[in-house]
């Protein structure tokens, strides 16, 4: 009886996969057998560190350079994962900015640059990937990298709160799109976890204090504790869920009093 997940002889596609929850996710694709590009936009170091790390487990792993605000770009993104893994099995939709602003302090340069890292650049990358896979009869896994921002609001995320709800409202149709191929799509809702997204905010301590407190575990999140429950979305045993957002935030939500 198969008891670990594998993903060996899949090629996984990861957006924002050098550093946080992109890569702890990478990282679990990779020892479990998978062959994984990852697309990334600032830190050759830490891309580098990622390929490195992931190579260490025996299998391909790439790496491409791009800004998601520049839509236009996601073609060659595509193009370089096919021509460097071939097919794509799996893809996490998870890059993604937050610059935390006033609302009164966001204007439309801003605000369009939000939703096209947050959810264009992955709507229109989830076409390419997708068509791939229904022309190849790939029952592939999609997963997009919500929020527990999709249900609840943040005095300084008034650009970014929205895109994530957009995101699971995204995934519903996708779901309904793509269910007649096999092809699963779903998205994870991390709670507060520790990355570069939020560094600076959480550097606050009464700020962090104070999220820590609303955690049922009493732990602000590592991008290390996504890694399971994003593999378990993206894996083979998962053979029904689809269309539906897990939330992943240690009882956060849910804490009122
Ligand atoms: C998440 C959640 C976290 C915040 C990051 C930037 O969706 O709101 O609390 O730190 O975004």
């Amino acid at each position: 009886m198969k008891t670990a997940l594998s993903f060996k002889g899949k090629n996984a596609l990861v957006t924002g996969g050098s550093k946080g929850i992109g890569r702890a996710i990478a990282l679990g694709l990779a020892r479990r057998g998978a062959n994984v590009c990852i697309a990334y936009s600032k830190s050759d170091a830490s891309a580098k560190e990622a390929i490195s790390e992931m190579s260490e487990c025996g299998v391909e792993a790439c790496s491409y350079k791009i800004d998601q605000n520049h839509v236009k770009d996601i073609p060659g993104l595509f193009n370089y994962a096919r021509k460097n893994l071939g097919d794509i099995h799996v893809l996490v939709n998870n890059a993604g900015i937050c610059p935390f602003r006033n609302f009164y302090e966001i204007d439309q340069e801003l605000l369009e640059r939000v939703w096209r890292v947050n959810f264009e650049s992955h709507f229109f990358l989830t076409q390419l990937v997708a068509k791939n896979m229904i022309e190849k009869k790939i029952s592939g896994r999609i997963l997009f990298i919500s929020s527990i921002s999709s249900r609840v609001g943040g005095e300084f995320q008034t650009h970014y709160t929205p895109t994530k709800s957009a995101i699971n409202g995204l995934v519903h149709s996708l779901a309904i799109v793509f269910g007649k191929n096999g092809i699963l799509v779903n998205s994870l809702e991390p709670g507060t976890i520790l990355t570069d997204i939020n560094r600076d905010d959480l550097a606050n301590t009464e700020k962090r204090e104070y999220m820590t407190r609303r955690i049922a575990i009493k732990r602000i999140g590592m991008p290390e504790d996504m890694a399971w429950p994003a593999l378990f979305l993206l894996s083979d045993e998962n053979t029904y869920v689809t269309g539906t957002e897990l939330l992943a935030d240690g009882g956060m939500l849910v804490n009122l009093q």
